[in-house]
């Protein structure tokens, strides 16, 4: 009870708008189990075994628990080869609330972003986009094209408060398409919220803008729709016009100023695995079809079982729920609020799917050359069981051009919160793991490559410390010997890490 006004009132919270119905026993490590698992895995959160991890904060991506709509769906599976029932379910989901004309499934949202890369991108194009996502850029380079950062200022600035942080630089595109053509450019890769900026939203004013100057130039525009219904939350609660639409009417204003779109269901769909290329062109979707036949699946199915079109469908009708959606970012900013108010520097505002710990303020004497980001990462698993993603140097690759190691302006870790999985007890654990390892953050080293694979490196790389036997060194592993903890993943095992 407080008191307002003079009058009592009753304190009034938010609670997650569902109950529990299953649940899955966690266990925890020892430190001296951690330390050793985590030197098992050369230091990369990505190759630990998932029993040796207590709280799971790597990603949002399939990690979702699905209602028990969605597993009802799931025993409606319609696994004929063509036609499936579940297909033009799902289409006709896709239809409604993405807006979309032709729907093609993909195993994943990489699936698709091959797809829109081959039968879009020629030798020697360009593709801009606000920020690059990993997987995204890596298909459009080995399409033949280059991608162009054209995201504001204000993206690469963990401290900037802009409320749209995932903004277009309207300017940066303008000047590219002066400099190249726009013949040279046959797509804007368009980001709703930017994963690597901090899970940063666009304004639909922006979205706008950025539709009419590629309009103007003749350009198309796809959307990565991973997170577009965070994004269309974000809208209404920020943005001046749009408080009282629902969340499936900014999402499908979204998408009208878009050509199509590649989805990764895994996120906002609320599926273990799955997603989708969907266009409005007949013949670009004629020849996207015939390209699923060779990668994906019939393009009926696209490498999903039907039971999962099943329940991606269900999904996406659960996802534009604004209960759903509100408890969804009320528990990323319910973690970020602890970590602020104990001075642990991150990426604000707060993010739609997760929070990124800056790494470069976190951990000031180590260079971006020895991954601070990756050794923080290392060392909240050592202190405490939760296994976090590096979001900096080790994701940002090497220029194709040069070989040279790139150096993002982000150097982040993130706490990714999957959806309708972890409680606010838990949100608690990781903010005083945080905050501990904040206190003692000069124990802190850095670390060194030992095996670095060609592409998307930070999945599979392997890592020793600058500093000895571990990157935690802060007197709590004392005594303990981990000369018998060499990394024992050979370079052949490394392909059964999980994406
Ligand atoms: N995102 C994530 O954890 C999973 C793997 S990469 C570490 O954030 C966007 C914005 C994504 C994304 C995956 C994909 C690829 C495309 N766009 O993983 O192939 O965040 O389904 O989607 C991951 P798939």
């Amino acid at each position: 009870m407080s008191e307002f006004n003079g009058k009592k009132r009753q304190r009034r919270s938010w609670a997650e708008p569902y109950k529990i119905k299953v649940v899955e026993p966690l266990k925890m490590a020892t430190r001296a189990q951690r330390e050793k698992a985590i030197a098992a895995a050369g230091f990369n959160t990505f190759l630990l075994k998932s029993e040796d991890v207590y709280i799971d904060l790597l990603t949002d991506s399939g990690t979702s628990a699905m209602s028990d709509r969605q597993w009802a769906g799931m025993m409606k599976g319609d696994e004929a080869y063509a036609g499936s029932d579940n297909f033009y379910q799902l289409e006709k989901t896709i239809r409604k609330y993405y807006g979309y004309k032709h729907v093609m499934p993909t195993h994943q949202g990489r699936g698709a972003e091959n797809i829109l890369s081959q039968i879009t991108i020629k030798q020697g194009d360009y593709v801009p986009g606000n920020m690059y996502f990993t997987t995204t850029r890596l298909h459009q380079e080995l399409a033949g094209g280059t991608f162009v950062d054209v995201i504001a200022d204000e993206g690469h600035i963990p401290q900037s408060e802009n409320p749209f942080k995932g903004n277009v630089d309207i300017a940066k595109l303008q000047q590219l398409i002066d400099e190249v053509g726009a013949e040279k450019i046959p797509y804007f890769c368009l980001h709703t919220t930017v994963n690597m900026a901090g899970g940063q939203p666009v304004s639909m004013a922006n979205i706008r803008d950025t539709t009419a100057v590629c309009r103007e130039h003749g350009i198309k525009i796809y959307l990565d729709a991973t997170r577009a219904v965070e994004n269309a939350y974000f809208i209404k609660m920020r943005e001046a016009g749009y408080a009282k639409k629902s969340i499936a009417e900014i999402l499908l204003e979204i998408c009208s100023y878009t050509d199509g779109c590649t989805m990764s269901g895994k996120k906002d769909c609320m599926v273990n695995i799955g997603g989708f290329l969907a266009l409005n062109d007949d013949a670009l979707a004629e020849k996207a079809r015939n390209m699923v036949v060779v990668y994906e699946g019939l393009h009926t199915y696209g490498g999903m079982a039907g039971r999962d079109m099943e329940a991606m469908a269900i999904g996406i009708e659960e996802s534009v729920s604004y209960d759903h959606m509100r408890a969804r970012i009320g528990q990323v900013v319910y973690l970020g609020e602890q970590l602020i108010e104990a001075g642990v520097p991150i990426v604000q505002p707060i993010g739609g799917h997760g929070v990124f710990v800056d790494a470069a303020r976190f951990l000031p004497h180590i260079p971006q050359s020895q991954f601070p980001a990756q050794s923080l990462a290392a060392a909240l698993y050592i202190n405490s069981g939760v296994r976090a993603m590096e979001r900096g140097a080790v994701s940002a690759g090497r220029d194709p051009a040069t070989g040279e190691n790139r150096q993002p302006k982000l150097e982040l870790v993130r706490l990714t919160l999957p959806r309708r999985v972890y409680t606010q007890a838990h949100m608690d654990v990781t903010a005083e793991a945080i905050i501990d390892l904040w206190e003692k953050r000069d124990s802190i080293c850095g670390l060194k490559f030992t095996f670095e694979p060609e592409y998307l490196r930070f999945f599979q790389s392997q890592f020793t410390p600058t500093c000895g036997a571990s990157v935690l060194n802060d007197g709590e592993n004392e005594g303990e010997t981990y000369s018998d903890c060499e990394s024992d993943i050979l370079p052949e095992q490394h392909a059964d890490a999980h994406d």
